[in-house]
């Protein structure tokens, strides 16, 4: 293979489908079978706009294959999970298997990308990985043996526009070498219209995290103020649309907690290599994470004293329009009440999920059914929407009065604030 991209998942598989677009072999590697077999078959095992497309595309003209075992190929792409483990530090397990997977078909010459988001120094274990494995290669060439060139090229494409951004977003690539970087950047140059920006690989990695960290300390902000508001009886929304006019102000918006694989989990890598001098990052992760708690609370002050309450639930992924649920504050809402209020019934609306039950978080749940998102209003004492899905704008608002809504993301406006 030309390339072969380690991990097909959110990342790893419209990485090898766009590369396959160009004309070179690629070939996808992942543990999972049913993933590997997917593929194979032209299909995407997850929801993301148009990779189905270049999925089938690539995989019917050849350019694109899937198996479990990795192969030799001139360049390498890493795109494995690095969850956080309970103490918040990173997992680095999964980078640690593919090295296995790679290290047996190293001759000399390869390019190996890191392109999960990780821990400075991620890219220098990598290479120590390795060279544990295989003493007989070089990193630098500085011995006489032969080199194998690492870089890190950290994704930054936003879900449900992976296929656009993937090819139109600027790149930061960061070499153990200069010519390690310059590899890359002829790698990337091949599909990215982007700016591809050069750097040493522990400042791209530090960047990746620095940009996730932004959007979570900004978030937490308008968290804040929408707990602060709600206290002092002040509507959020209209409260950050006018200081947004302001030209120097721009308030991000509110919602039930921040979710995702990313900006909730990266800000924790910055601090665990700083704890002493990343206070506010620590600070807005503590925001962000409280918030569901407080969601949840509202809901229990609106049950009041219902006897049987049902709870109409709008959503459960981390974000609205996709049907990812990893670290969802609304799956954790969900569970949270469904213990709390064990005499409420939750109706669970799931509008873009294409499997029959429930994601596995929440199904076998007693008190959590899903249920058609209409008929969850039509018989809910609450309703309470917690991503804003654009589906959810088929409900007419009819349907809503003489409920009580709660609305964690100001989808419905102020009317029903
Ligand atoms: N959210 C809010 N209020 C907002 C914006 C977002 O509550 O104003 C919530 C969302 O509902 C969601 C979470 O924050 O739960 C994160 O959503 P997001 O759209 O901000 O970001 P992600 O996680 O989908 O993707 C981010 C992006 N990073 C930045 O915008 C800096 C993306 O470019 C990265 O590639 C991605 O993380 C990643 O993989 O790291």
């Amino acid at each position: 293979a030309d390339v072969v991209v380690v991990g097909l998942g959110y990342i790893g598989l419209p990485t090898a489908a766009i590369l396959a677009t160009t004309g070179l072999k690629v070939v996808g590697v992942d543990v999972n079978q049913e993933t590997v077999d997917a593929v194979n078959n032209g299909q995407v095992p997850f929801v993301e706009p148009d990779l189905g497309i270049h999925v089938a595309g690539a995989v019917s003209q050849g350019a694109l294959s899937a198996t479990t075992l990795t192969p030799q190929a001139g360049a390498y792409i890493v795109a494995v999970p690095t969850p956080f483990k309970a103490d918040k530090t990173a997992d680095l397990s999964y980078i640690r298997a593919a090295a296995e997977g790679i290290a047996p078909q190293l001759k000399g010459g390869e390019l190996v990308i890191l392109e999960s988001t990780s821990p400075p120094g991620t890219t220098q274990r990598l290479g120590e990985y390795l060279l544990e494995l295989r003493p007989d290669i070089s990193l630098d060439g500085l011995d006489g043996k032969p080199v194998v060139h690492l870089a890190h090229c950290p994704e930054r494409v936003l879900p449900g526009r992976i296929m656009i951004e993937i090819v139109t977003n600027d790149r930061v690539v960061g070499g153990l070498t200069p010519h390690a970087s310059e590899a890359a950047r002829q790698l990337y140059q091949s599909f990215c219209q982007g700016e591809i920006h050069i750097t040493d690989a522990a400042t791209a990695e530090m960047s990746k995290l620095v940009e996730n960290a932004y959007r979570d300390v900004n978030i937490a902000f308008a968290n804040e103020l929408s707990i602060i508001s709600e206290n002092l009886k002040i509507d959020v929304w209209e409260l950050i649309k006018l200081a947004n006019h302001h030209p120097r102000v721009n308030i991000l918006s509110p919602g039930p907690g921040v979710g995702g694989h990313c900006i909730a989990v990266d800000p924790w890598f910055i601090v665990a290599a700083d704890p002493e001098n990343s206070t506010l990052i620590r600070t807005a992760r503590e925001v962000n994470d409280s918030k569901p708690g407080h969601v949840v609370d509202r809901v229990l002050n609106a049950i009041g004293n219902v006897a049987e309450p049902v709870i109409a639930c709008l959503g459960l992924a981390f974000k609205a329009n996709i049907d990812d649920v990893r670290e969802s504050p609304a799956v954790e809402i969900v569970q949270r009440l469904a213990s709390a209020a064990p005499h409420a019934q939750l109706l669970v609306a799931t509008p873009l999920r294409t499997k029959r039950d429930l994601p596995s978080v929440v199904s076998g749940i007693a008190n959590v059914e899903r249920c058609e998102m209409q008929d969850a209003v039509d018989a809910a004492d609450i309703v309470l929407l917690l991503v804003d899905h654009d589906r959810f704008r088929d409900i007419p608002d009819k349907s809503l009065s003489g409920k009580i809504v709660i609305d964690t993301r100001g989808f419905w406006g102020k009317k029903n604030v």
